[in-house]
């Protein structure tokens, strides 16, 4: 426990309000997290898996209603609506704590409230921040200790200050209509209700490392982006790092723990991960960006991973994990999700529970199912994972689905031209397979839903740090989804991006030549290396690198209608970028 009476209050004004059984304080020790594992078991809210074939791993299932982020019952509360932006839902936060106030109240009596102190980033780094979650779920406290680095230590840390982030879930009766995920990032305040679904419960993740997080990013100085992070380490032994931002199902965590082809392989070059989904970036010392994973595990979609996509992940998997959503496969006690392998369980459950088999017409595991498993089992995990400030940033890379539009790779001019490209950032939807283009959803930096505060003030922040930084890493785009006429990829993906990889990071030493175009610097298509691959010529790469005027034009309208709904509040810089982008493309 602790002395902290800021710490207490909060617990003690929490308590007060959901009205628990008792409380218990979760200390971090392995002895209680595994108590609680038991007690869970009692009840069917974890099942053990196989301790031979997952030794460690747990099984849950969540209501069929709750099964994934809920955007549209997702609010920035804070005094000014204009400070929330158009983007966000907003609520008044008087409102907020009052509405959702009459919802918490008594939502605890007769159970437990676990009290979650949580540190995100390496407990003491000057990079970390702390959050105390209060929760009624045990499967929250046990995946917050696989996600977060947990208990009295970070008390400890703490010591007496009122630096802290304070969050309070209840899954009450998991009733949809009345579930909210509020932010009041003007109190660092969290308060997530009526859902147990991992990204708006975990409340370490999304809610705090980016929503709270860019809030505080904005006022003190720093970033909190929706970036993986990855070292390459070349045949010299050199790890240079970059943090990449991608909308989801632009396959981000297959590219934090990408497999080297294998020329590459054999020539020496290394692929390390840092993170998979948030990064939390610093100006150093030495005017470089300098960035830390504040997350201790992954939370990924299970249905695709397989050793083929990104054996990395699944390797993570193999044990201390928890499931969720998938397949039980009753035969051995383990899991199952489509495109694992083709040999789907007989004997099993889906992710209801309820009897499946392949042949059905229904999945077996729900399209969003996840694993929550330690960072520290993936094979590929950075010997800086821990680092207390972070690695050094040589590049940051935006990148979309996009069917024509974007060339496999481009750099900004410069930093305000590449806030520009990340500002405009978008991704189609899946139409690859008609060759159609299909719809454009803006998704700036891949940060749409989960920008604490204004999305234009979030651009002028990103032109602001560009001010503070001497030593500017270089931003690039990529897009590994163009498709030929016949709606089949051109690019292979998947491991061949770190050839892509290897020329940005050319790129940044200074080692090759580019070509301009309207929108950026492409490659000189012999600079992509094409060792190895069978159906990629210098041709290919040349159809991967065009850069369509006409179709540019159109994306300068879907630019121009999204800048719109900013008016008056986006940075002129921006306008000027996208001025600048039209009068080349005449
Ligand atoms: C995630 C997301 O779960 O971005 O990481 O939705
Ligand atoms: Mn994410």
């Amino acid at each position: 426990m602790t002395d902290n009476q800021n710490v207490l209050k909060f617990v003690n004004d929490s308590a007060a309000l959901v009205q628990p059984r008792r409380i218990v304080w979760i200390t971090g020790e392995e002895d209680q997290l595994e108590a609680l594992r038991k007690e869970a078991l009692a009840t069917g809210e974890l099942i053990k898996l196989n301790e031979d074939l997952l030794p460690g791993c747990y099984l849950h299932r969540s209501a069929t209603n709750d099964v994934a982020r809920v955007e549209g019952r997702t609010f920035i509360c804070c005094k000014n609506k204009d400070d929330a932006g158009p983007i966000n839902n907003w609520m008044d936060p008087q409102e907020a704590y009052e509405k959702v106030g009459a919802i918490f109240e008594g939502s605890m009596k007769g159970k437990t409230m676990y009290v979650i102190p949580y540190s995100m980033g390496a407990v003491g780094s000057k990079f970390s921040k702390i959050g105390i979650e209060i929760t009624d779920s045990i499967y929250v406290v046990v995946s917050m200790a696989i996600m977060t680095r947990i208990g009295n230590k970070v008390l400890d840390t703490l010591g007496d200050s009122n630096d802290f982030v304070r969050g309070l879930h209840a899954k009450a009766d998991l009733d949809a209509e009345k579930r909210y995920i509020l932010h009041f990032p003007e109190d660092n305040t969290i308060w997530s209700v009526n859902s147990g679904y991992g990204g708006n419960v975990l409340l370490g993740k999304k809610c705090f490392a980016l929503r709270i997080a860019s809030y505080l990013g904005k006022n003190e100085g720093w970033m909190a982006e929706h970036m993986l992070i990855l070292g390459v380490e070349n045949p010299e032994g050199e790890i240079k790092y970059v943090a990449a931002a991608f909308p989801s199902a632009c396959g981000k965590t297959n590219l934090a723990m990408l497999i080297p082809p294998e020329i590459y392989k054999q020539k020496g070059y290394k692929v390390w991960c840092v993170g998979d989904d948030i990064a939390w970036i610093r100006v150093g010392a030495d005017g470089r960006l300098w960035a830390i994973n504040p997350e201790n595990g992954f939370f990924g979609v299970a249905p695709g991973t397989n050793m083929k996509s990104n054996p990395n992940a699944l390797l993570s998997t193999k044990k201390n994990a928890i499931f969720t959503n998938v397949v039980h496969n009753l035969d051995n006690n383990t899991v199952w999700w489509e495109g694992m392998d083709k040999n789907p369980p007989t004997n099993a459950l889906d992710w209801k529970g309820n009897r499946w088999t392949a042949d059905c017409g229904e999945k077996g595991a729900h399209p969003n199912s996840r694993f929550t498993a330690p960072a520290i089992n993936c094979p590929c995990i950075s010997s800086e994972f821990e680092a207390p400030d972070g690695v050094p940033l040589s590049a940051i890379i935006f990148g979309g689905r996009r069917a024509k539009t974007a060339p496999l790779v481009y750099e900004a001019r410069d930093w305000n031209s590449g806030v520009f490209i990340g500002s405009a950032m978008a991704s189609e939807t899946t139409a690859a397979a008609t060759g159609a283009v299909g719809v454009v959803r803006r998704d700036p930096m891949a940060m749409r839903p989960f920008v604490g505060y204004n999305m234009a003030d979030y651009f002028a922040h990103w032109i602001e740090m560009g001010t503070k930084i001497s030593n500017q890493p270089k931003i690039f785009n990529v897009n590994w989804f163009r498709t030929d006429d016949n709606g089949n990829f051109i690019w292979p993906g998947y491991g061949d991006n770190l050839r892509v990889l290897e020329w940005i990071l050319a790129r940044c030493e200074n080692k090759v030549d580019a070509v301009e175009t309207p929108i950026g610097y492409v490659p000189v298509p012999e600079d992509i290396n094409i060792e190895g691959l069978d159906d990629v010529t210098v041709d290919t790469i040349k159809e991967l690198l065009t850069v369509d005027p006409e179709n540019w034009k159109e994306e300068v309208k879907g630019i121009e209608e999204f800048y719109a709904q900013f008016g008056d509040r986006l940075p002129k810089e921006l306008s000027e970028k996208l001025a600048e982008l039209k009068a080349r493309l005449n």
